[in-house]
């Protein structure tokens, strides 16, 4: 309120001011007079404004205005039309949190291209360029997927969804990516990953009828564990980054609410995915910027001289392995917040079992590009990352019928090609 401070105090303050200047003081003390009034009437409406809700308050970002970017019966209109399956009582009624990212993109163009409705949900912050994530949009609203723009942790928004549709599913992807970014900006990963998933879960355990819900959770999970192939019964306690404790947390939280609320949770633990629309802040997407630049790029090296290795999967994969975990997925026993039964609690590893040195991922990238890379190799540095990563998928395999068929060279060509048209195309507007 500290502007109040430099309002004049009283008018008594013109006093001094002769009858040469009397018309002048005249015309001063109405306006002082309509200046009191109008600050009466604007601390009247103060009082009786309630507070800004907490819940649509964000540690980091672009949600302070999202309050402003939804609600009316046109908006209405938009979530009910895309979240209606094409077929009425044929397909899922499907909300996709961080739809305008790489993999919520993908997952939300099948769904919708398969039949099922399909709401898109993505606050759109500025983790990397929103530019991209913007085009991503365009091409989501040209598939018939309308994204709110809105934060999973503004409950009240999360509210108005539900009341206005019946979701079957949620495919819960939103959240604070990257393993390095975390030493910069802890709070983004506690406020997405941790409390932003809490309130999904909260909004979702009160709705009736619950849905099911599948999420993103990471192969960062498996951290310091050496034991390879990765199978979803190893240890998961040795966390190597802030990123994967707070993946942890979440399948500790889910479990929680499938335990407590009856919701059915499923949790996929995705190995580097990659492909089309990707990711800017991955490896494999600004070692391709930099190759075409003549930028020199590091390459990382394990301490014991051995290659950095990668379960690289391609975006399709993933896709099909999401699908088959919503298509899968139990209902929800709960309703209005009460459980009634058991209900399903699964996590799958989703990776590709064949993990490539980043060596040879750099190798493979000349060959597309048709330049030679300049290359500085450091060791690994213990912020994070870790050496390798290698999925057991024998689960998914059997329970969600997973089955990644594209390998490294195949997918990263299809990545070269949509890089070189997409930003082709972006320096020529
Ligand atoms: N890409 C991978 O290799 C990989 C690997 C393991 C796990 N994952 C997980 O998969 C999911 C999708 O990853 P991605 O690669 O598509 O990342 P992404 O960053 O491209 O997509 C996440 C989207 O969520 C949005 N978002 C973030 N916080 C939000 C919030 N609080 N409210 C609303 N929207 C928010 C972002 O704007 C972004 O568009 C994430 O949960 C990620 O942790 C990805
Ligand atoms: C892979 O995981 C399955 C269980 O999901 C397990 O039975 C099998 O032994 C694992 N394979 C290896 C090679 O670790
Ligand atoms: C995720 C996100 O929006 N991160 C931003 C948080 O704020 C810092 C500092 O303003 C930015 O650098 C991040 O990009």
């Amino acid at each position: 309120m500290s502007h109040l401070d430099d309002l004049p105090s009283t008018p008594g303050k013109y006093k001094t001011d002769k009858v040469l200047h009397h018309h002048r003081y005249l015309r001063l003390s109405k306006l002082t007079l309509w200046a009191s009034l109008f600050l009466a009437l604007f601390l009247f409406y103060l009082l009786l404004s309630p507070p800004p809700s907490p819940s649509r308050r964000n540690l980091n970002d672009s949600s302070a205005s999202s309050a402003a970017k939804y609600g009316g019966s046109h908006w209405e209109k938009q979530v009910r039309k895309s979240s209606r399956p094409r077929t009425p009582h044929n397909g899922l009624t499907v909300l996709v949190t961080g739809a305008s990212g790489f993999v919520g993109t993908h997952v939300s163009i099948a769904l919708r291209r398969r039949g099922d409705g399909v709401l898109g949900l993505d606050n759109f912050n500025r983790y990397y360029d929103p530019k991209l994530k913007r085009a991503r949009q365009g091409l989501l609203e040209r598939s018939g997927v309308f994204v709110v723009e809105g934060d999973i942790n503004d409950v009240i928004l999360l509210k108005k969804l539900f009341d206005v549709v019946l979701f079957t599913h949620v495919m819960h992807l939103a959240a604070q990516a990257g393993v390095r970014y975390a030493m910069q900006n802890p709070g983004s990963y506690v406020n997405s990953n941790i409390a932003g998933f809490v309130s999904l879960l909260e909004v979702a355990k009160s709705a009736n009828p619950q849905p099911s819900i599948v999420w993103a959770s990471s192969s960062s999970v498996y951290g310091l564990n050496s034991k390879v192939p990765f199978s979803e019964k190893d240890r998961t306690d040795q966390p190597a980054s802030l990123y994967a404790a707070t993946k942890k947390a979440g399948e500790g939280i889910a479990h929680t609410y499938n335990h407590i609320y009856g919701l059915s949770l499923t949790g996929l633990r995705f190995f580097t995915v990659y492909g089309p629309w990707g990711r800017p802040d991955m490896a494999y997407f600004f070692f391709t910027k930099d190759i075409l630049k003549g930028k020199t790029i590091t390459v990382f090296e394990s301490p014991d001289k051995g290659s950095v290795a990668r379960d690289f999967t391609y975006i399709d994969d993933i896709v099909k392995g999401c699908l088959g975990a919503l298509d899968t997925a139990g209902k929800s026993t709960g309703s209005g917040g009460k459980k009634k039964g058991p209900a399903m609690f699964r996590i799958y590893n989703l990776g590709n079992t064949s993990p490539v040195p980043v060596t040879k991922l750099v190798t493979i990238l000349e060959k597309l590009l048709k330049m030679k890379a300049k290359k500085k190799v450091m060791p690994l540095p213990r912020n994070g990352d870790v050496e390798f990563t290698h999925a057991n998928i024998t689960l998914a395999q059997a329970e969600l019928g997973y089955k990644p068929s594209v390998d490294l060279e195949a997918g990263l060509k299809k990545f070269v090609k949509w890089y070189m048209g997409f930003y082709k195309k972006k320096s020529s507007w």
